[in-house]
């Protein structure tokens, strides 16, 4: 051990665009805003980007917000947004996400992933 390379976060999926939603604040309400984010899960925390990043880039561009997944709580809604395939992410510190994306395989394979992301980052 001890070598001079970084220690990278383990990766459970690769990026992908979502829309993101953060209507909630450490509990204080926000204004929705849909963005399409640069969107990657690690073993405990999902990564947002508002650019996307390269997988052979040297230099991560700024993670432009990091979710905390240990103790966080997922569901999806469907009384939150008038968009289809709707999930929140309500972390432990009280802030709320929205994500979202048309498609259906693509947001549930996300909702699945971020699940046993929030389960095994939970129980550790
Ligand atoms: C919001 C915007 C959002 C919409 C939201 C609106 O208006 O149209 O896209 O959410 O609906 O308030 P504005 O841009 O003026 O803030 P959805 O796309 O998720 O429906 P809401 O107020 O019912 O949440």
């Amino acid at each position: 051990p001890g070598g001079s390379e970084t220690l990278e976060p383990l990766v459970q999926l690769k990026g992908e665009h979502l829309n993101v939603a953060k209507i909630s604040e450490s509990g204080k309400k926000q204004r929705k805003n849909w963005t399409l984010m640069w969107s990657i899960l690690t073993s405990d925390q999902l990564l947002l980007y508002k650019e996307r990043q390269q997988e052979t880039s040297q230099k991560p561009g700024s993670k432009t917000d990091v979710v905390q997944l240990c103790g966080a709580f997922i569901e999806w809604t469907t009384e939150k947004s008038s968009r289809k395939n709707v999930f929140q992410i309500t972390t432990n510190t009280g802030s709320e996400y929205l994500l979202q994306t048309d498609s259906y395989s693509t947001a549930s394979k996300w909702y699945d992933a971020i699940r046993k992301t929030i389960d095994s980052s939970t129980k550790a």
